[in-house]
């Protein structure tokens, strides 16, 4: 499945900002869904490396009336990517269903009480550090384990505050203090890490390490981050994609299941 990243803030990496009118953010969201997207993530405050904080009325501001406007014309599921429970609360009384939390509620001990409150559903992302710190020096053991003993234990604490594991969506957050091969070895982990019993949920679309990879700018990263999700996908891990570019990923995931379940003309089947 895929997410489609709706960032409504003016320092937006990618949309520069254009989307800030909520109006033109609900047609790019309708746009999103109309090329596939079953998930739409709205965003009023960018939490990738250094971005600036955003008190919570500007963060309302931004969020609430495309939400309450996507809630009337769609049937996608909205999530909210916020790390506030005032955020998260009205966005779920809005028409939100989904809570896409970055900090896995370090900041905000009250964003679990409003999501068990809602019985809504809830990403759980792993970071190291801190957004405005995280990139200066990550480091791990094996990542894996240690992302995988940290989904384990907020699971467990995510239960005692009300939060079923049936409503977690669990996500490595590429870039969110990880090194190039921190990246690399989580999306290769991401079956291991499905083993919790979650669905995984992968967010690589246009990061940087795909720019240190290949010195591609942000808007040059397509081919990489769709052979992501492809991969992701064929490894039995991946099941939820958030991305920019949702025709080009719901189509490169449709051509992967394609090959993977079609039968060879002469019911011969030449794959290992
Ligand atoms: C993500 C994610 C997110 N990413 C979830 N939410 C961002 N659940 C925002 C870079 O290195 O992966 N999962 N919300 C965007 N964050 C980043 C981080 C953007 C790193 C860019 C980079 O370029």
């Amino acid at each position: 499945m895929v997410m489609g990243i709706l960032n409504v803030t003016p320092d937006s990496f990618s949309d520069g900002g254009r989307f800030l009118d909520a109006a033109h953010a609900v047609d790019r969201a309708l746009e999103m869904v109309a090329e596939g997207a079953e998930f739409i993530d709205i965003g009023g405050e960018s939490t990738r490396p250094g971005a600036a904080p955003v008190d919570e009325a500007e963060e309302l501001r931004r969020v609430l009336p495309v939400v309450r406007a996507l809630a009337d014309r769609s049937a996608a599921v909205i999530s909210v990517d916020t790390r506030k429970a005032g955020v998260a609360r009205a966005a779920l009384d809005a028409g939100a269903s989904l809570i896409n939390d970055v900090e896995a509620s370090r900041s905000d001990p009250g964003l679990w009480r409003a999501v068990a409150a809602a019985g809504a559903g809830y990403v759980l992302m792993h970071m190291q550090g801190r957004p405005e710190t995280m990139q200066a020096a990550p480091a791990y053991g094996d990542v894996v384990d240690e992302v995988g003993g940290f989904f384990r234990e907020r699971l467990t604490r995510l239960q005692d505050a009300g939060v079923r594991p049936g409503q977690v969506l669990l996500d490595p957050g590429i870039g969110f203090g990880k090194g190039l091969d921190h990246n690399l070895a989580l999306i290769r982990g991401l079956k291991m890490l499905s083993g919790l019993g979650r669905p995984m949920l992968l967010g690589v679309s246009r990061k940087s390490f795909i720019g240190r990879l290949f010195g591609a700018e942000p808007h040059q990263r397509l081919g990489a981050s769709l052979a992501c999700a492809v991969w992701a996908a064929g490894s039995g891990g991946g099941a939820v994609f958030r991305v920019h570019d949702v025709a080009a990923t719901v189509q490169a995931l449709r051509m992967r299941e394609i090959l993977d379940n079609h039968p060879n003309p002469d019911a011969k089947n030449h794959t290992p």
